[in-house]
């Protein structure tokens, strides 16, 4: 008979440390990355339909349109191989495939992801979909090291960053990230990224506080995620969706404002915290951009701007950089 209480499920330790020093921090603070599990991610995806949200169908848009010259500007007179930073629902990324496989017959797709589960669905759904694409999943951490497989002479590399990812970093955090990516490439290989732009405030607003109610279920379902995960008592109805501008930063914010006096344990972490009415979680930055701006970031990492692509509103920007 074993007597010895045993854990529910074992503790992932990254997130352990972030829910610690973020709910230690003050303001509180939370890492977006916490949203994606299951369920979070499921959000997501819903999220990337709603009419709010301009973001993925206007890079869909821009990819549609200019896929074939994306690629032949990456390509140069060269094989090209196509890496990506998250593996995500590869929907926008399969217009690049598509437009790579139509230049060369076939090519290389390396998904790069922390998670091993992810990339194994990738690679099924982008092997079964698309004809001609060979899907390497790179399990990494790139925020933490940027190490692809060393690849053939004679082969570019263009590396993807869409979706406006980067946007969740400060631009000291972003530059950093540019700079450990353009390390790990060659002179030649490339890097694709998208940025959304600064457009007026009632856009950017309601695209991160759609009328259905989709983003505020995505941003509580980190407090859900807590609960199971470290055996938390948050209630997730005692805390308020809230998405504002800062202006002075240039960035939509996203916060879980608590409405009552509350004290909410976290047991697993052995932890407990108080929250006074209307005090705020702060669990995500979207950065917009100036035009121009993206270029200057790439140029500072080490990249020549190649090209910029936009949507006929100027929302949303794809821009190529070439590993100088
Ligand atoms: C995946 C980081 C690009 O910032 O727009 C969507 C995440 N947050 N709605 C974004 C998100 C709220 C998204 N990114």
């Amino acid at each position: 008979m074993n007597t010895v209480p045993q854990p529910l499920a074992k503790l992932d330790e990254r997130v352990a440390a972030a829910v610690l020093d973020g709910l230690s921090y003050h303001p509180r603070r939370l890492p977006p990355w916490l949203f994606y599990d299951e369920a979070g991610s499921q959000l997501f995806d819903a999220i990337t339909e709603l009419p709010e949200y301009y973001l993925t169908r206007t890079e869909r848009s821009i990819f549609a349109a200019h896929g074939a010259e994306i690629i032949a500007q990456a390509a140069g007179d060269t094989r090209l191989r196509i890496a990506e930073l998250g593996a995500g629902s590869a929907d926008k990324t399969r217009l690049l495939l598509a437009a790579a496989v139509q230049r060369q017959e076939s090519v290389v797709y390396e998904p790069v992801d922390v998670s091993a589960s992810a990339l194994a669905a990738a690679q099924t759904r982008i092997e079964r979909e698309i004809a001609g694409v060979h899907v390497s999943p790179q399990v990494l951490d790139y925020t933490r090291s940027f190490q692809l497989e060393p690849m053939p002479e004679g082969e570019r590399r263009l590396v993807l960053y869409i979706g406006s990812s980067i946007g969740n970093f400060t631009p000291r955090e972003a530059e950093r990230l540019l700079r450990r990516i353009r390390a790990g490439l060659r002179t030649g290989d490339s890097l694709l990224l998208s940025v959304d732009l600064v457009k007026d405030e009632a856009t950017l607003l309601a695209a991160y506080n759609d009328a259905a109610g989709t983003t505020a279920a995505f941003n509580r379902n980190v407090l859900v995620r807590l609960n199971r995960e470290l055996n938390a008592d948050f209630a997730p109805e005692a805390f308020a969706h809230r998405a504002l501008w800062n202006a002075a930063e240039s960035r939509i914010e996203m916060h879980l404002e608590s409405l009552v006096r509350q004290t909410v344990h976290l047991a697993a972490l052995n932890f407990e915290v108080q929250f006074t009415p209307g005090e705020r979680i702060h669990t995500e930055n979207s950065y917009k951009y100036r035009p121009g701006k993206a270029e200057r970031m790439l140029a500072e990492a080490g990249f020549a701007a190649a090209a910029t692509w936009t949507d006929a509103r100027g929302w949303f920007a794809v821009c190529l950089g070439r590993a100088g």
